[in-house]
């Protein structure tokens, strides 16, 4: 029987009865293309046995392991919508998401089995180990399933990213929005069956699992999946690895690690970063050490990647290179050289935020271009640099925290009048998540009061890392508060401290 589903078709069908690597576990074990897939569509019979049909919403939180992917594989099977979700989001974000979404099933860890089942979908729980009722149901079932046809318009994905109001946002990804992309990247960073991809990124994103897993699988590569990133185990899987795929963090640490030698990079052909700036001195300290570029690329969970600096040809550092294949970048309002908000078109990007129609027409062009709220100018060689966000955004560590969801659950503190939280320049994490906080007259609050009340609510990463008390925030003629100034008044504040991220 001939189905078409987009990713499928582009993705998996070649690679159904392929017993070549995909992928290689830190205790020697390999999971097989074939032995995937095949877990693959076990899956897919137990979540259509759950009662998922093609275009519900499966709803994953499970930490980083093979039988994970293969539940984003079923789910392209299936034709259901994919949605991962942070595993360090609380309880609290946990339901706000599964109240919006409206899963069929939520996947949890065990642990979480309690907390998942009171929003009221049907629960069914994934280890890291492959443990719990998910696995166990799947080993039940005979391998076969005939993927559903899906048209390539129809959502694969949805992946929420905050936004400015404090309130996510899902963004809804097609199958073409996701194959085009993938294919093109696999091309532009001339991904074969040869390559081994050191894959040390969570899977709940973008960059981890479209970036990195769809480019292994459109390549017939294979990926050393490991749960984190560790310095260690990089260095030890650098001799069999080709490639590398982080956000800047993991270069700072590697440059700040003495292993890191040509020699011990020597079998590489590829190290991508993205997510978050790279600073140019960073792509400096890394070629000086390894004597490679580092190949940046820019984009967004709306618009799948955007630019990368070229394969062949000068990557600039500064910089994230040229549009990729097919995707119109534009600066609004600019000519070259000047400074604008960078507009993007394309076929990788998406159609829209979950159930938000005047969100989605606030976000785009009337001739279509997405709004991406990056500001950025291309210099006269057709570079693009990425100058500031016209946004209000902290990334740290790759991850994105929305100042205003963070002031908000300050603000709704007892003895605290306001805040203002912005990101500082971090030698680690890039930028560090910092709130400036002010008190009620004579309100006996402390920094540690404040990470504990939100600590309940925020996930880890989005916790400031320093709390200021201040009298008052400095504000504009209009009252809008100044973060600029903050910033400027704070700039040094993790680049002289000692001990780094004690309240
Ligand atoms: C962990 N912590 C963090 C972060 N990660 N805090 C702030 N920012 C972070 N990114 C917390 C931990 O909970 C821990 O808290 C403490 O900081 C120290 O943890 P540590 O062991 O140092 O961290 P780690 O586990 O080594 O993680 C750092 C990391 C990781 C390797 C940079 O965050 C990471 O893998 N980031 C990648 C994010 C990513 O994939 N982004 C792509 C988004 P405590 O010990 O106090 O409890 S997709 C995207 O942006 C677009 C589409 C794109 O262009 O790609
Ligand atoms: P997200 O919402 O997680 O998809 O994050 C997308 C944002 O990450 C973009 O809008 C940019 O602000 C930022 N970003 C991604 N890649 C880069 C990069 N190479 N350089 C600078 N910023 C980046």
């Amino acid at each position: 029987m001939t189905t078409c589903n987009r990713l499928y078709d582009g993705l998996l069908r070649a690679r159904v009865d392929d017993g070549r690597p995909f992928l290689r576990l830190p205790d020697g074990q390999v999971w097989s293309y074939a032995q995937t897939l095949a877990h693959a569509r076990q899956l897919a019979r137990v979540l259509a046995g759950q009662g998922v049909r093609p275009g519900d919403r499966v709803l994953v939180q499970v930490k980083k392991c093979p039988h994970a992917l293969c539940i984003y594989l079923a789910s392209i099977y299936l034709g259901a919508v994919y949605l991962p979700l942070n595993t360090a989001y609380t309880r609290n974000e946990l339901e706000f998401f599964a109240t919006d979404a409206e899963p069929a099933l939520i996947i949890v860890d065990p642990s979480q089995r309690d907390a998942a089942t009171t929003i009221g979908a049907k629960v069914m729980t994934l280890d890291a180990a492959g443990g719990g009722d998910l696995a166990a149901a799947a080993e039940a079932e005979p391998d076969d399933f005939e993927p559903v046809s899906r048209a390539p318009d129809d959502l694969a994905a949805i992946l929420y990213t905050s936004g400015t109001t404090g309130r996510s946002k899902g963004a809804m990804l097609t199958h073409d929005n996701l194959l085009s992309n993938a294919l093109t990247l696999t091309e532009a960073w001339r991904f074969t069956a040869d390559d081994v991809l050191i894959h040390a990124l969570p899977i709940f994103h973008t960059h981890g699992l479209f970036v990195a897993t769809n480019i292994i699988l459109a390549a017939a590569a294979s990926m050393i999946f490991l749960p984190k990133f560790d310095a260690n185990t990089i260095f030890e899987n650098l001799p069999e690895a080709t490639s590398l795929m982080g956000v800047p963090t993991f270069y700072t640490r590697l440059c700040d690690d003495p292993r890191l030698t040509a020699d011990a990079v020597a079998h590489m052909r590829l190290f991508v970063s993205g997510s978050a700036p790279l600073l140019a001195e960073t792509f400096a300290a890394f070629e000086a050490r390894t004597g490679k570029w580092i190949l940046e690329r820019y984009g967004m969970t709306e618009t799948n990647m955007i630019t990368s600096s070229p394969y062949d040809g000068e990557r600039r550092a500064g910089t994230v290179g040229f549009p990729l294949p097919g995707v119109a970048v534009r600066i609004a309002d600019g000519e070259t050289g000047e400074v604008g908000v960078i507009e993007v078109k394309g076929p990788n990007v998406f159609t829209g935020y979950w159930r938000m129609p005047e969100k989605t027409a606030e976000e785009f062009r009337a001739d279509g271009f997405f709004i991406t709220g990056d500001l950025g100018r291309f210099d006269d060689d057709g570079y693009l640099h990425i100058v500031g966000r016209a946004k209000d955004l902290v990334i740290s560590g790759g991850f994105n925290v929305y100042p205003k969801e963070v002031e908000t659950e300050i603000d709704a503190l007892a003895g605290v009048l306001e805040s203002a939280v912005i990101g500082l320049p971090h030698p680690d994490l890039g930028e560090g998540v910092t709130a400036v906080v002010v008190k009620h007259p004579g309100a006996d609050v402390t920094a540690e009061a404040i990470l504990m009340e939100i600590g309940q609510r925020l996930a880890r990463f989005k916790q400031p890392k320093r709390i200021i008390f201040a009298e008052a925030l400095p504000r504009n003629a209009m009252g809008k508060v100044q973060k600029s100034l903050l910033r400027k008044a704070h700039q040094k504040l993790y680049l002289n401290a000692q001990g780094l991220d004690s309240a």
